[in-house]
């Protein structure tokens, strides 16, 4: 890969597997197959995927059921696609960190999977559900991801959202029972999308799969896996959602990569839209403690070859390193943090009032302050947000 910035800066964003960076076999292995087009890649072996990541400084992989044993393989070849596999695992020291199953590709789940309408597809779902997770299991992954592709609909009446989320919530809960009955010690991270491929789907944004997950009898093993497209999709602020995740302790993975607001779902590389949002995420993920994989659920446009979707697995990391290094001058940065002092930004982490008492009530109800002196100030958001973008444009 061409990278620009000297060869200094080169060594100082290049990654290692400390950074845990990784990557679904589905991304890399994204042929380049569109709405109005067929592939314009060829499909990659998973074990050749593994490899180059590694050489390329990642972590680890993810992946479904079906990206690493085919749908329909019998059982002997199985087995054998999963020993070669694992020894590629052993010889580059990749690990498998989360694993998920497929339940939308196959005609079977066009009407959902754990919300289809037909009791025999929701039962076929929770058996090859098991089955992924049990696979998962055997590769490593400690946390097992639930995106529900097909679970909504085109047509309103067609199904009641309430008994939906029962049936989403029967299945969960099953799945819960059946991961601890196993000892497979994993965490469940839902994956809220708002449509694509279905017009509507259940569990739309962060925030309603938040309140289901409340809802769940082991939600204590169940937390989120949101994704910048997703979030973007609808129009919010992904920074915002993962704080938001982060601050209930339910971030358990993340999906990152690069989406306009009001499109279809790019999964472009990571960072290489909206790159204020990217930095402030970037900026969280590092500084709240997060350990969890950076997971990239992206793959390189259609009009690239081989070598193109390897630049674009560099250029994920690449991205993300930057900001990372931005996200420390940001906290050195004299001119920016006298502008958050400006700002206040530290005030918000004050409290209040404290706590209720009928006095400290009657005392600020007594003396509120004055409105027309507290509107009179200015925040100096101008000054800092300038700053951030001169940052964030590589002249600070
Ligand atoms: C999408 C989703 C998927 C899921 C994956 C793992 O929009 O297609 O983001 O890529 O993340 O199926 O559950
Ligand atoms: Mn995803
Ligand atoms: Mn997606």
């Amino acid at each position: 890969m061409v990278v620009s910035g000297g060869a200094a800066n080169s060594e100082a964003y290049r990654p290692t597997r400390a950074n845990k960076f990784t990557f679904g076999l589905w991304t890399v292995g994204n042929p380049g197959g569109d709405q109005f087009g067929s592939a314009t890649r060829p499909r990659l072996d998973p074990n050749d995927s593994v490899r180059e990541l590694a050489e390329l400084g990642a972590y680890g992989v993810s992946l479904h059921d079906d990206d690493l044993v085919p749908f329909g393989t019998p059982s002997a070849e199985r087995d054998e696609i999963v020993r070669r596999f694992k020894k590629t695992l052993d010889e580059t020291g990749m690990v498998v960190a989360m694993a998920t199953t497929n339940l939308f590709a196959n005609p079977v789940f066009k009407d959902g999977a754990f919300t289809s309408n037909d009791r025999g597809v929701r039962r076929y779902a929770l058996a090859k559900t098991m089955r992924a997770i049990d696979l998962g299991a055997e590769l490593g992954a400690k946390t097992y991801v639930f995106w529900g592709g097909r679970e909504g609909v085109e047509a309103m009446a067609s199904k009641n959202p309430s008994d939906a989320l029962d049936r989403f919530r029967e299945t969960m809960d099953f799945l819960c029972e059946y991961a601890i009955d196993n000892k497979y010690g994993m965490r469940f991270a839902m994956e809220p999308k708002p449509n694509e491929p279905r017009g509507d789907t259940f569990l739309p944004t962060v925030g309603h799969a938040l309140a289901f997950i409340n809802s769940l009898a082991h939600s204590e093993m169940v937390g989120l896996n949101p994704e910048t497209a997703h979030e973007t999709m609808s129009g919010l602020s992904f920074y915002h959602g993962v704080s938001q995740t982060l601050w209930h302790k339910k971030l358990f993975h993340i999906d990152l990569n690069g989406q306009k607001i009001g499109r279809f779902d790019q999964d472009l590389r990571f960072g290489s839209e909206d790159q204020k949002d990217a930095f402030f995420l970037v900026k969280l993920l590092e500084e709240s403690g997060y350990d969890g994989p950076r997971h990239f659920d992206a793959h390189a446009y259609r009009t690239e070859n081989m070598e193109g979707v390897w630049d674009f697995a560099a250029g994920c990391m690449r991205t993300y390193m930057i900001l990372k290094e931005k996200a420390k001058r940001f906290a050195t940065d004299p001119d920016i943090q006298a502008a958050l002092a400006a700002s206040s930004v530290a005030e918000l982490g004050k409290p209040t009032v404290g706590a209720y008492s009928a006095a400290v009530a009657a005392e600020l109800k007594a003396n509120p302050g004055d409105p027309a002196k507290l509107a009179n100030r200015g925040y100096g958001n101008e000054r800092l947000d300038q700053l951030v973008i001169e940052l964030l444009m590589g002249v600070r």
